[in-house]
């Protein structure tokens, strides 16, 4: 049976736990903000936990997951691994199995939310919240809550937790985020598709330039052609550019010395081929000329339905 080894919110300091863990079991810590860390073990066999491996995707390369307080009380051994303390405390419980972790993160529920805030973060009011909306365009059914101790969680082999955050409101925390865990998939097929995936020196490849979007933030730009019923307001689209050279500008991908649109194709191509290996991955695409230092970029989605655009 494999090691396992659990630990709550404080992800920074799951390195240094897992190395003084010995023996067969599962650390438990308490969890969310404000707790104190309090450790203890519990049996491996005793709670049940198992991780189905379609949780890592497609790509094999997720190393999360998210789910409401129910779906958690619902996950075979979360219960009995974590307490009922694990539910009504939304958090990252990050768990430590043959040498990689992956982390179960409970949202914080939808309705928490009062008004614009949620605990002083700005979000604002979806569109659902505001006017009659189609099926995939309710409300989302929670947020993550990103901590200065989670906000570097790997949640896949090239992605962040803080990659997909917006890059308003620096000194609040918590913030919250709507993250679709098969956008992550997408973006990580992509890159297998580029082939870029093993690059020892790279350690992304992709640079989301945007990911979730929430409503208030949204409609600033609205003026600037941004969707109403923007996809990234439901956590399942990026902006994206291929930078494996690291400088935050578009690569040269055709290497004829200019940075433009014609670039754009490979990723176009690698993103067709991922749609057609895995229609359940299916979405936008839309590409945009520069509109500022970063270069041209791609707009990918998992809406369910093909979208394509260019600007
Ligand atoms: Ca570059
Ligand atoms: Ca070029």
């Amino acid at each position: 049976l494999a090691l396992l080894v659990v630990v709550g919110w404080a992800y920074s300091s799951v390195k240094a736990l897992v190395s003084e863990v010995a023996g067969e079991g599962i650390l438990v810590s308490g969890i969310g903000p404000g707790s104190h860390e309090t450790y203890r073990h519990v049996e491996a066999r005793a709670s049940g936990l198992v991780l189905p491996d379609s949780l890592r995707g497609r790509s094999g390369a997720l190393r999360f997951a998210t789910l409401t307080p129910a779906e958690a009380a619902a996950f075979p051994g979360f219960l009995a691994t974590f307490g009922e303390f694990a539910l009504r405390t939304p958090g990252v419980h990050a768990i430590q199995q043959q040498g990689s972790v992956f982390a179960l993160i409970v949202l914080r529920p939808f309705g928490q939310k009062k008004g614009e805030r949620l605990n002083g973060y700005q979000l604002g009011r979806w569109p659902a919240e505001r006017w009659l909306m189609g099926k995939g365009y309710l409300n989302p059914d929670g947020f993550v809550e990103v901590t200065p101790g989670n906000v570097d969680l790997e949640i896949s082999r090239h992605f962040r937790l803080g990659d997909f955050l917006m890059k308003d409101q620096q000194g609040t925390w918590p913030k919250y985020l709507v993250l679709e865990p098969r956008l992550v998939d997408k973006l990580e097929l992509i890159l297998q598709e580029l082939g870029v995936v093993d690059t020892a020196t790279l350690r992304r490849g992709i640079v989301v330039l945007s990911g979730f979007r929430a409503p208030y933030y949204n409609d600033y730009y609205l003026s600037e052609g941004a969707a109403r019923a923007s996809r990234h307001q439901y956590g399942d689209a990026a902006d994206i550019i291929v930078d494996l050279d690291g400088d935050t500008q578009m690569d040269d991908l055709d290497g004829n010395g200019r940075i433009d649109l014609e670039d754009m194709r490979p990723v176009i191509d690698a993103i067709l081929r991922v749609e057609r290996r895995f229609p359940q991955l299916v979405g936008g695409l839309g590409t945009y000329a520069a509109m500022g230092p970063s270069g041209p970029f791609a707009h990918v989605d998992v809406r369910g339905t093909r979208a394509r655009w260019s600007r």
